[in-house]
């Protein structure tokens, strides 16, 4: 294999993320994209010169003879896309989560297997070198026993009532939203530093903005369009603008998460602290170049990201030396990286990469949370 043909389905706020990523690795080549106006697909095409646009995604991959595509459409359409890209024998990388029922996605990971094809689902937030870093200090025993887990994820894109997009509406989102949308990344991540699997979780969510001004046309990611009375209708909310849970570990020790996306001034902030029987590792996403780790007994320290400083498993994920800040658009970059090196015949025996195995553990961890928060019970995973 050459040059690598890949095709991307949705072009909103994370599909053209995808794009620039991929073209900062050797021998790939987007030769298709598709999206949902003939209009809005031609002009992303055009101003990310492309070389062909369709509406139609089934239409692209019987059409272009593409080695991957990846999926950056509303949730509800990640299962549908990719059983026809697997089936086709086409590579799949797609966005979180992976599917919007467990079902879904146990019947991806089964038919990624039988048909021996790469599959990852994009949770970059792995691929910040620190975080890498994090999960080392645990492996090597610098961390020690996990004790408690603390962290949250917060937004304020979605702070005013008439702050709208797809994500409000379970038809698109599932049945959760503020979990299913940046939960998902929070809860693959603590898993993935801490090596621990929860066991069990307590929910509570709010719906802070019960009804929202849905506009009458359709309002992009991030747009912050403030809107006027005549661009929008009332309609009644059903997803969580906030969740908090509780969460109980494999090895008897506790955590909690909150998330929201009513939170001003949080633009897009994820923050993990572990305290461990040995040291306390923080990080948060705002500054993701720094680890604050705590001791008992002597000075606290931050470690600056610095490959010299660094295990060399988390080095690996790093371009540039220390003091040459890297970022949100390095980490789409490092995982690509590693899912096409298998793609181009790089079988390692555990891929390091998210797999459709990582979705599907995600995605039961945010049903067991959607069902506690329903019973206001705990529920085993
Ligand atoms: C919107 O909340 C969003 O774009 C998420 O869908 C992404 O996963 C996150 O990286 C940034 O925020």
């Amino acid at each position: 294999m050459d040059t690598i043909k890949v095709g991307v389905v949705g072009l909103g706020f994370i599909g053209p993320a995808h794009i620039e990523a991929l073209r900062r690795i050797p021998g790939i080549e987007v030769t298709a994209i598709s999206h949902h106006t003939r209009e809005k697909a031609e002009a992303k095409a055009a101003q990310l010169r492309i070389p062909r646009a369709y509406t139609d995604f089934y239409e692209m991959i019987d059409q272009e003879s593409l080695d991957a595509v990846h999926i950056c459409t509303p949730n509800h359409l990640h299962y549908p896309m990719a059983k026809a890209a697997l089936e086709k024998g086409i590579h799949v990388i797609c966005e979180k989560p992976l599917a919007v029922k467990l079902e879904e996605a146990q019947e991806l990971v089964e038919l990624a297997a039988k048909k021996g094809l790469v599959n990852a689902v994009h949770f970059n937030i792995r691929y910040y070198p620190m975080v890498r870093q994090m999960k080392m200090l645990r492996e090597k025993g610098d961390l020690g026993e996990v004790f408690s887990v603390l962290g949250s994820y917060l937004q304020d894109w979605l702070f005013y009532a008439t702050d709208y997009n797809w994500r409000l509406e379970p038809e698109q989102s599932g049945d959760s939203r503020a979990i299913a949308d940046i939960g998902s990344h929070l809860i693959d991540l603590l898993e993935y530093v801490t090596g621990r699997k929860v066991t069990q979780v307590m929910a509570d969510f709010n719906t802070v903005h019960q009804t929202r001004k849905k506009p009458l046309k359709p309002v992009e990611t991030y747009s912050g369009k403030m809107l006027q009375p005549e661009d929008y209708a009332d309609v009644p909310i059903r997803t969580e603008d906030h969740a908090t849970v509780l969460l109980r570990f494999d090895n008897g020790n506790k955590g909690s998460v909150t998330v929201s996306q009513v939170a001003a001034g949080r633009k897009n902030r994820l923050s993990l602290e572990i305290a461990g029987s040995k040291q306390t590792l923080s990080w948060c996403s705002e500054t993701p170049n720094e680890l604050w780790i705590g001791h008992r007994d002597e000075p606290n320290q931050v470690l600056l990201r610095d490959p010299a400083l660094f295990y060399p498993e988390a080095a690996a994920l790093v371009a540039y030396p220390g003091g040459h800040n890297e970022g949100f658009p390095d980490t789409s970059k490092q995982l690509f990286r590693e899912v096409y090196a298998a793609i181009r015949g790089d079988q390692r025996e555990a891929p390091l990469y998210p797999t459709f195995a990582d979705g599907y553990r995600e995605l039961l961890l945010c049903e067991r949370i959607v069902e506690s928060n329903h019973k206001s019970s705990w529920v085993s995973v």
